[in-house]
């Protein structure tokens, strides 16, 4: 067994990644996995609560898989896997679900947005969301999760479900803290600033996906919305600027205050094409490993494999455990 604390996370194939999937999640499981033992997974049970084309999830499952590669994901070192292989997530979370309050689920943030931006779709799933995520953390026992700061209230509904579990039978889970970058965990939307990037935005503009080309990025950057103003910096109105801002931090290392000190007296015009060129040149080799991973299929696959097969060993020890102390008979 080893010593080193353990760290899990994930992301939903539902659509190609994004910068903000890089800053928010990739980024720090890259740093993290030389130092945790990391347990990286492609949320796919999560991403059919929003409709998906079959073709689409099976294509989009193989994409986040070449994408983690390309961000640096060893899989020598850490365990890579598929969510929908390893049955047990799906099992604890029936079990959890009967632990959870209607009115706990209800409050979650994000599903009360995703059920107004889709009020004809909102499913049963959309509202266990949370507590499926909590058991995919729950059943790995891990000690930290690296998420960007809109899951930050999930986290909170982990803890709490794994403590009431704890307290009711006896010491069962590890309580996970979050564990979010102190720049780029929240990257918006370049074309309406107040709302984050998402990977499913049906305007294109709107997104920097990790697939996109120095001259599709550049005309993103070039074309975002800012505001009316020609100060480089940030406050109430400037949610575009911000952003760029924390773009180009991102890309080149420097700070916030830094760039901000640098664009003094700038106008926008030299600021949008300086962060353009460094938003580009920071995605390119990215873009170029990923290329390379794609398309080679089988070799995506047996990662996957193996890492399915070591995932299935750990969570079917937890489900093990949760399913002695509820009472279901054991023989
Ligand atoms: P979508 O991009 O479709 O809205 P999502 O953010 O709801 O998806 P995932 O794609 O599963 O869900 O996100 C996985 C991880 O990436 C989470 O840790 C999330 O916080 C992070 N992340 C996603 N988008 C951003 C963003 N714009 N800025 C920072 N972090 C992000
Ligand atoms: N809900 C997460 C994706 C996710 C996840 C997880 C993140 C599913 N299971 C477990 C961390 C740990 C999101 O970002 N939308």
């Amino acid at each position: 067994m080893s010593e080193k604390k353990r760290i899990l996370s994930g992301i939903q194939p539902s659509g190609v990644l994004t910068i903000g999937h890089l800053t928010g999640a990739l980024t720090n499981w890259n740093k993290m996995q030389k130092e945790f033992e990391s347990f990286f997974m492609i949320a796919d049970l999560h991403a059919i609560t929003q409709k998906q084309e079959p073709a689409n999830l099976r294509s989009w499952t193989l994409d986040t898989a070449a994408m983690f590669l390309a961000c640096g994901i060893d899989p020598e070192t850490s365990v890579m896997f598929t969510q929908s292989h390893v049955p047990a997530h799906a099992q604890l979370a029936w079990v959890m679900s009967s632990f959870t309050g209607m009115g706990e689920a209800e409050r979650m943030t994000q599903f009360k947005d995703k059920s107004k931006k889709k009020p004809d779709n909102v499913n049963v799933g959309l509202l266990s969301y949370p507590i499926l995520m909590a058991c995919d953390i729950l059943l790995y026992q891990a000690d930290a999760v690296p998420v960007g700061d809109d899951q930050k209230q999930h986290l909170e509904l982990t803890r709490n479900l794994a403590q009431r579990f704890n307290h009711h039978y006896s010491d069962t889970f590890v309580i996970p803290d979050p564990y979010i970058p102190e720049v780029g965990a929240r990257i918006m939307s370049l074309q309406e600033p107040t709302a984050k990037m998402s990977k499913s935005d049906p305007n294109q503009n709107a997104v920097i996906f990790l697939t996109d080309d120095n001259d599709t990025i550049i005309r993103k950057i070039k074309r975002s919305v800012t505001d009316s103003g020609s100060e480089v910096n940030v406050g109430e109105g400037k949610e575009g600027i911000e952003n760029l801002i924390t773009l180009l931090s991102v890309s080149t290392g420097k700070s916030a205050k830094e760039i901000i000190a640098e664009y003094e007296g700038e106008g926008y015009g030299k600021f949008k094409s300086d962060v353009a060129e460094a938003v580009a040149a920071y995605i390119a080799p990215i873009r170029e490993e990923f290329k390379r991973y794609r398309e080679d299929k089988d070799l995506l696959i047996n990662i996957l494999k193996k890492g399915d097969e070591q995932a299935n060993k750990v969570a079917f020890k937890t489900l093990s455990k949760v399913y002695k102390k509820v009472g279901f008979l054991q023989y």
